[in-house]
């Protein structure tokens, strides 16, 4: 691992753990995407080896909603791990997070491998089964801001997310569901999974070439995210937040209160 890489993994990694934000622009707004992964991986590293495990892929940038909110317009992805799952129904413990933002987001569940040594599998067929979900990205950068590279090293944003109730995918036509976002029982977004790559499916195949090339395999058993419909919109403190995918179905979370309330 390079000097740059181990240095901004712990930089990161240390802006998640104590709260405090990396100012930018930083050393690694203009690094190659390979080193950007590398820094991926190595924070991600840190966190498993504090005990975390790998349960799932996200795919960032996958609609012109999102491109468009943060000035970024290529598709990446992100490590979910199990401390960032958020039970269906649950709260969002805020007070560790900087500034943290919802999205909705459609969920795969994979009953087969995907990416690196199972080219060629049929990313639905690997499917075994499909949710509504909300996502919280929390960036480790000041103002929410940051270059390609930087949030790519800075685990696309990644902070917590819930699942809904999973549905077999055979008969659901993901092709155009409306993708609602409320807060608070008020409407904050609306959109179409036609927006997630024209059909969210390319998320999918998106996830299985970019883990290949990057050498991962995406398990049995994780949950694949595949991209925000939307742009995502702030989660402040008690916030109820609830996202429906016509035809999936709904998933709500709720925002912990502000410390000391
Ligand atoms: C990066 C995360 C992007 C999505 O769904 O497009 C993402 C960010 O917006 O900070 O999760
Ligand atoms: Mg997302």
């Amino acid at each position: 691992m390079s000097e740059l890489v181990a240095r901004w993994a712990r930089a990161l990694d240390e802006a998640a753990t104590s709260c405090a934000a990396v100012a930018g622009p930083t050393e690694l707004a203009s690094v190659s995407l390979a080193e950007a992964y590398a820094v991926q991986r190595a924070v991600v590293r840190r966190r498993l080896d504090r005990g975390a495990s790998l349960v799932g892929f996200k795919l960032g940038f996958t609609s012109i909603a999102k491109m468009r909110q943060m000035g970024v317009h290529d598709v990446i992805h992100g490590q979910l791990t199990e401390d960032m799952r958020i039970a269906e129904g649950g709260t969002v413990d805020i007070s560790a997070l900087l500034h943290p933002r919802i999205e909705p987001e459609v969920a795969f569940l994979l009953g087969a491998p995907l990416g690196a040594g199972a080219e060629g599998v049929d990313p639905l067929a690997a499917v075994a089964g499909v949710a509504p979900a909300v996502e919280v990205i929390d960036s480790r950068y000041a103002g929410f801001s940051f270059t390609l590279p930087e949030v790519v090293a800075d685990n696309a944003s990644s902070a917590g997310f819930a699942v809904g109730a999973w549905q077999p995918v055979q008969g659901v036509d993901l092709d155009n569901l409306g993708v609602l976002l409320e807060v608070d029982g008020r409407l904050a977004q609306t959109g179409s999974t036609a927006a997630i790559l024209g059909h969210p499916v390319r998320s999918l195949a998106a996830a299985s070439r970019l883990a290949a090339v990057s050498g991962m395999t995406l398990q049995p058993g994780w949950v694949i995210l595949a991209g925000a419909a939307t742009a995502a919109v702030p989660l402040p403190p008690g916030a109820h937040v609830r996202v429906c995918v016509t035809g999936l179905g709904t998933v709500e979370v709720t925002a912990s209160p502000q410390a000391g309330v």
